[in-house]
């Protein structure tokens, strides 16, 4: 890394120790997890570089963003609309929540029993190790489950920038408009944060780069119902994961430049597993970076990850904006539409989320499902078991397991992970 960064993250207020030696164990773990695999497409390239990059180049990006007065609005959850943020010059990028970090100053703050995504953030910020928080103009939490809720009133105390939006759990009339009254305080907001008044034409342009990222990864998913599959699960998380960091428009260029790629390997019959690999459907918990843990067993156990019913996957990013509407009232209804679809298990009852796995279980040709459970995590891992009696009953195979962001349990994991695998190849 160069003096540059090093000058840039003390600025910041990073703490340079802590930090170097964090980047070491990423760098480590990126070689071991991402760099061994065989036959990656070209096109992985330009991710590998975001990744070695992620607290260098991107901060550097948005350090520069600043200077020119851009702002910077940091989220957890994707139930903050980027259309909004972008429609007012702002950038929205993700928080770290994928490692354990400084756990022993998370457990003065947090009882154990909190999922590891939420410890992570903490830690993050605790360590001083995340550049995004400590670039964040703003950042947003959202009263999703029980733990983030109770977690930002403690996290308010420890930032001077947070920003609580309401989210319904309910999927009814007035679910919808606590969203709509929550995204238009969000915009409101969002205005005031960046003294830009957001019209119609500059939400309509917010609409359109966020469509025509979501395009660009939707046309990515559809490419990974061939067999063989043209795509390791651990690249498409890694591209999903990146989604969250990257400016917008290159993200979608790279994505359309390696769906070309993928295209073309199809027509050869190439892929990165024999065709005869177990297809794997990943649904539940998001996994953020760098929490690549379960689908690393998964395809080191000889099958391969054809999709991710997930908020780094599929339920994250499906759904359009409807951006036919000319005045900015409508085209919020539009985003409020949208984002009112998204099926997280906070939501009771949740039925569009089971339809949706059975749903890409078949669009992607899987022949099983894991389930992935953060340990502690309440709205996961109690649904967990209706999807499986609902799973089981159409008697596609799903293996539930529960785990935490620490490498203790991976050999445990894989025994079950290979187990399952072993039954899968044995029922094609
Ligand atoms: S829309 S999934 S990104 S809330 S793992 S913190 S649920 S206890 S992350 Fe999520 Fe938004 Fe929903 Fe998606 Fe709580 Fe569970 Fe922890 Fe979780």
């Amino acid at each position: 890394m160069s003096e540059d960064y090093r000058d840039m993250w003390k600025n910041l207020g990073l703490d340079l120790e802590a930090h170097d030696a964090l980047l070491e164990v990423l760098g480590n773990a990126y070689q071991d997890i991402y760099m061994t695999q065989q036959d990656r497409p070209e096109g992985m390239g330009y991710f590998d570089f975001v990744m070695s990059e992620v607290h260098g180049l991107r901060i550097k990006e948005l350090m520069d963003k600043k200077e020119a007065g851009q702002k910077i609005i940091g989220s957890f959850c994707v139930f903050v609309p980027e259309e909004i943020v972008l429609a007012a010059d702002a950038a929205l990028v993700g928080l770290c929540a994928g490692a354990d970090f400084a756990m022993e100053e998370v457990d003065k703050f947090l009882p154990r029993n909190t999922c590891s995504l939420i410890k992570s953030a903490f830690g993050f910020n605790l360590g001083k190790v995340c550049p995004y928080i400590e670039s964040a103009d703003m950042i947003v939490g959202e009263n999703t489950c029980d733990g983030k809720k109770k977690a930002y009133e403690t996290l308010n105390n420890l930032v001077p920038n947070l920003y609580v939006m309401d989210i319904p759990q309910m999927k009814s009339i007035e679910g919808r408009d606590l969203l709509k009254a929550e995204y238009m305080r969000f915009k409101n907001a969002v205005e005031e944060l960046t003294g830009i008044t957001i019209d119609s034409a500059r939400l309509k342009k917010g609409i359109e780069i966020v469509n025509n990222k979501r395009k660009a990864v939707h046309r990515l998913s559809i490419l990974r119902k061939a067999n063989p599959a043209p795509l390791s699960g651990l690249d498409a998380l890694l591209i999903n994961q990146v989604f969250f960091y990257d400016d917008p428009i290159r993200f979608t260029d790279s994505v359309n430049k390696i769906c070309d790629e993928l295209e073309k390997r199809i027509e050869k019959g190439e892929g990165v597993l024999p065709k005869g690999a177990a297809r794997i459907l990943i649904s539940g918990c998001p996994m953020a970076v760098p929490n690549w843990k379960l689908p690393w067993i998964i395809e080191s156990s000889g099958a391969v990850v054809v999709g991710e019913e997930s908020c780094t996957g599929e339920r994250g990013t499906r759904n359009l904006t409807d951006d036919s509407a000319s005045t900015v009232d409508e085209l919020m209804e539009s985003i409020v539409d949208r984002y009112f679809k998204v099926d997280c298990a906070i939501f009771t009852p949740n039925p569009d989320r089971l339809n949706h796995i059975e749903e890409m279980v078949k669009t992607y040709k899987a022949d099983g499902i894991i389930h992935y459970g953060l340990q502690f995590c309440q709205p996961y891992l109690m649904e967990s078991m209706s999807v499986e009696k609902a799973i089981e009953a159409k008697n596609i195979p799903m293996l539930r397991l529960e785990t935490d962001y620490s490498m203790e349990d991976v050999e445990q994991l894989r025994t079950r992970v290979e187990a399952f695998v072993e039954l899968l190849s044995f029922r094609r």
